[in-house]
C-alpha cells in the first residue's frame, strides 16, 4: 500500500532528505488570478459582491449575511448532548494549556534612567474562518477562538459558508461551537469571499455593519489560502494551511495496529493528506502494510484514505537506525510527528522540527486533534522548520517602550552621533545633539 523508500546505506544532507521524502504539492499561485478579481470586487462593493459569489459557489443566498443571535443559541439547544459535553471538555482543556501561554511585559533597565519595556498588546479584532462542505470542524473553531480570547482580543467574528440544506445558515455544529465559546458575531459567508469581506468589511443587506478585522486565522481550501496570501499585509494571517501530514518514527517495539490506525486517521482528511512511516524495522514496515489493508476496509471514507495512502506524498522510509530516523523526520518537519520507539521521551527530546510531537504509544494524533489541550492548527508543508502552530502569541504584538532620562540620553549621545555619521545620516545625530546645546 505505502510506497517504500530505502535510505539505508545512503548518506544524505537535510536538503537531500527533504527532496527524497515527498510531500503534496499545492500550487496556490496557480489560482491567484481567479481570486484577485473576487478580492477586488469585494473591496469595492462589499457584501453585495460577496453575495454574488456566494450564490455562484455555494448555490444559496442567505437573507442576511450576519447570522441572527437566535439562530446561534438555538443551534446550541439542538446540539447532541454527547457532542456538547465533549466540546465543553475540549474548550476547558484548551483554555488551560493556552492560559499558560500568556506573555508578561518585561522591563529591562539598560542604564540608570534608561529602560526598554516589551509590552504585549492583543490585536483589536480577529476573524476566524471555519470551512463548510467536506470539512465541518467545530473543534477547529475552538482551536482558533480559545487562544484569541486568552490573548485578550476584544472583538471576534466567525465566518463560515451558508449551507443550502440549513436554510442558508452555516453548519449548526459550527454555530453551536461559537455559542459555547461565547462568540455572538457569526457571518454566513465562505471561501475566498469570506476572507476578502473580513479584511475589507462591509454593510449587510439590513444595514448591519461588518467591521474589518486585523487578523484572520483558520483553515480553508486553496482559494481561501490564495485570498489570505493576497490580503496578507492589509491583515495578519496564521500560516497558510496545506493538506494534513502525519509522520511516525517507529522501531520494532511499536504496535503495527496502532501505527496503521494513526496513519489512516490523518489520511481520512483529504486525498492529498500525507502519511509517512519512518522505521528501522522491515518487520514493522511489513506488518503496518498488512494492517493498513486490513483496517481500511472497515473505515467510512475508504476511497479518500486509499488515495492518500497510495499517493506519492505518503510512504515508508526505511532507515538503518532510530538516529538516522531522527535526521529524516527533522528534515521533513511534519505537521504531526509521533514517536513510537523504545525510550520515546528521549527520542522526542532530540527532535528539532515538527508542528507537534506525540510521545509514545498512548498519544495518537487524534488525541491532539481534539482533547489533549494542545492546538491542532499547525504548520504544514515543511513550514515547521521556521514556524509554530496557532497560539496566544499569534494574536499578540510585542511593543518596545523606550523611556530614557536626560542624563541617560546625554551619556550615549556621542555614540548615536558616531553611528549616524557612519551611515551618512547626520540629521539623526542632530536630533540628539539639539537637546544638548553647548
Ligand atoms: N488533523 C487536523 C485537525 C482536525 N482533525 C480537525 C480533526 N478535526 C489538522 O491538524
Ligand atoms: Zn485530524
Amino acid at each position: 500500500m505505502l510506497n517504500r523508500i530505502d535510505l539505508r546505506g545512503r548518506t544524505t544532507t537535510p536538503a537531500q532528505l527533504r527532496a527524497i521524502v515527498p510531500r503534496a504539492e499545492v500550487d496556490v499561485d496557480a489560482v491567484l488570478h481567479h481570486v484577485r478579481p473576487m478580492v477586488d470586487a469585494i473591496a469595492a462593493r462589499g457584501v453585495e459582491a460577496a453575495l454574488e459569489y456566494t450564490e455562484k459557489f455555494d448555490g444559496v443566498r442567505p437573507v442576511s449575511v450576519r447570522v441572527p443571535a437566535s439562530e446561534i443559541s438555538s443551534a446550541l439547544t439542538s446540539l447532541d448532548p454527547a457532542v456538547r459535553e465533549a466540546l465543553e471538555e475540549v474548550i476547558a482543556r484548551t483554555r488551560r494549556v493556552h492560559a499558560d501561554q500568556k506573555r508578561v511585559d518585561t522591563t529591562t533597565q539598560v542604564v540608570p534612567g534608561g529602560t526598554v519595556t516589551e509590552k504585549w498588546v492583543p490585536v483589536a479584532r480577529v476573524g476566524l474562518y471555519a470551512p463548510g462542505g467536506l470539512a465541518v470542524y467545530p473543534s477547529t473553531v475552538v482551536m482558533n477562538v480559545v487562544p484569541a480570547q486568552i490573548a485578550g482580543v476584544e472583538s471576534l467574528v466567525v465566518a463560515s459558508p451558508p449551507q443550502a440544506e440549513f436554510g442558508g445558515l452555516p453548519h449548526p455544529t459550527i454555530l453551536a461551537a461559537a455559542a459555547l465559546l461565547g462568540v455572538d458575531e457569526v457571518w454566513a459567508v465562505g471561501g475566498a469571499q469570506a476572507i476578502a469581506l473580513l479584511a475589507h468589511g462591509g454593510v449587510d443587506t439590513d444595514g448591519a455593519e461588518l467591521a474589518p478585522v486585523d487578523v484572520i486565522t483558520g483553515p480553508g481550501n486553496i482559494y481561501v489560502t490564495a485570498a489570505k496570501r493576497l490580503l496578507r499585509g492589509l491583515i495578519g494571517i496564521d500560516s497558510e494551511a496545506g493538506p494534513t501530514e502525519i509522520a511516525i518514527l517507529a522501531d520494532s517495539s511499536a504496535d503495527a495496529v496502532h501505527v496503521a490506525a494513526d496513519l489512516i486517521s490523518q489520511a481520512e482528511h483529504d486525498p492529498l493528506a500525507a502519511s509517512v512511516l519512518v522505521t528501522d524495522s522491515d518487520e514493522l514496515a511489513d506488518a503496518v502494510d498488512a494492517e493498513l489493508e486490513r483496517q481500511i476496509g472497515a473505515t467510512k471514507h475508504v476511497e479518500r484514505i486509499r488515495t492518500a495512502l497510495s499517493g506519492k506524498q505518503s510512504g515508508t522510509v526505511l532507515v538503518s537506525s532510530v538516529d538516522e530516523g531522527v535526521r529524516v523526520v527533522d528534515a521533513y518537519a511534519a505537521e504531526h510527528l509521533e514517536i513510537q520507539t523504545r525510550d520515546a521521551r528521549v527520542v522526542a527530546n532530540r527532535i528539532r522540527s515538527a508542528g507537534a510531537i506525540f510521545v509514545g504509544a498512548y498519544a495518537p494524533v487524534s488525541l491532539g486533534d481534539y482533547c489533549a489541550g494542545s492546538n491542532h492548527v499547525l504548520p504544514t508543508g515543511g513550514c515547521a522548520r521556521h514556524s509554530s502552530g496557532l497560539s496566544v502569541q499569534t494574536f499578540l504584538r510585542g511593543i518596545h517602550v523606550i523611556d530614557y532620562s536626560e542624563e541617560a540620553l546625554r551619556e550615549v549621545a556621542d555614540k548615536v552621533v558616531a553611528l549616524a555619521n557612519a551611515e551618512d545620516l547626520p540629521a539623526h545625530g542632530q536630533a540628539v545633539t539639539a537637546r544638548f546645546p553647548r
